[in-house]
């Protein structure tokens, strides 16, 4: 993407707040109504839309599943409707599609744009994930320290006690011995049922959210989004994909991963000038959840830009509800 003032990447960093709008407000209305299917279709739907009325050619590298999965959105579609330069995207209409089926907190509709070949192509496994906020020296914490070693790190460059730290943490009973040895080593825990791009993205604001670390392994996808969002906002990350099958392997080699145990930074996954945007649709810590009035229906966005790391937080009121 051009750079800089006039870039193509400042004017699409606000075209893409439409995007997010339209898929929050689509996920929102199947809030709490136990289907997460239709809540997911509808988000994508309501995306693509948005999507292909942009000046770009998109590539979805990222998306809601690999091509036999899912009707639309699928890891290589091409999207945009043309004419503008070509970006990869990574997109999750619907990140949290079980706390919005039962309505609870944190489910956004996320998407990043960056240049062609910037975002990592990776296939739908999980990643181990480990990322803190801004204003750490590098190497504070590593993926391959023990939990022990990364929090009392961690409060140590922070210069508190051990016990003020908080991990957020997937809960999930893999994450049993993850969950057990933080305890241990005296950090409090926020676990939390879904949505890990939001548990990432809260480790950057610890003063906001109470979040100071995010440990654990979730989906890959989420972690190139957060790893795109961390870019725009600070801090440090590391991913790796876990590849423990031979059919894992050959996903990820047919999408041009030949290390297999290499350990991401934000830098990897998300390369040069990155926009990033999400729109609450359940309420959450940073994001307030669509609102419907009887008029007008309220969305709240944090649009983020690499290259300028200016954070905006749009509040939008819909009236031409008709369309929406
Ligand atoms: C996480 C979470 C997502 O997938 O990445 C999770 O942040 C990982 O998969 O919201 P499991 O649910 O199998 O642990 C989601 O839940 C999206 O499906």
């Amino acid at each position: 993407m051009v750079k800089g003032a006039g870039g193509l990447d400042r004017i699409l960093a606000m075209e893409i707040v439409r995007v997010t709008e339209r898929a929050a407000i689509a996920a929102a209305r199947f809030r709490g109504r136990g289907d997460e299917k239709a809540a997911d279709e509808a988000a994508a739907s309501a995306m693509r839309m948005e999507l292909d009325k942009l000046p770009i050619k998109g590539t979805v590298v990222i998306g809601e599943g690999e091509q036999d999965e899912t009707p639309t959105l699928y890891i290589g579609e091409t999207l945009g409707k043309g004419g503008g330069p070509d970006v990869d995207i990574a997109l999750d209409s619907l990140e949290g599609t079980t706390v919005c089926a039962k309505n609870l907190p944190n489910a956004l509709s996320v998407i990043a744009v960056a240049a062609k070949g910037s975002l990592l192509f990776a296939p739908n496994v999980y990643m181990q994930k480990i990322a803190i906020g801004p204003g750490f020296a590098a190497g504070t914490v590593d993926i391959d320290a023990s939990p022990r070693e990364n929090i009392e790190n961690l409060a140590k460059a922070k210069g508190v006690p051990v016990g003020e730290i908080t991990a957020c943490i997937l809960d999930r009973p893999r994450h049993a011995r993850l969950i057990e040895a933080v305890r241990e080593a005296g950090a409090a825990i926020r676990l939390i049922g879904d949505g890990d791009v939001a548990g990432v993205i809260h480790a950057t604001e610890p003063g906001e959210t109470g979040v100071d670390i995010y440990l654990g392994s979730g989906g890959a996808s989420e972690g190139v989004l957060a790893a795109a969002a961390l870019r725009c906002i600070g801090g440090q990350m590391q991913g790796r994909l876990i590849l423990d099958t031979p059919d894992k392997k050959a996903r990820a080699a047919k999408m041009g991963i030949t290390d297999f145990d290499k350990v991401y930074s934000a830098e990897d996954m998300a390369k040069g000038d990155v926009i990033f945007a999400a729109t609450g649709v359940t309420d959450g810590n940073l994001l307030a959840g669509v609102r419907f009035g009887r008029d007008v229906i309220t969305t709240d966005t944090i649009v983020l830009r690499s290259s300028s790391r200016t954070v905006r937080e749009i509040r939008a009121r819909h009236r031409d509800l008709e369309r929406l």
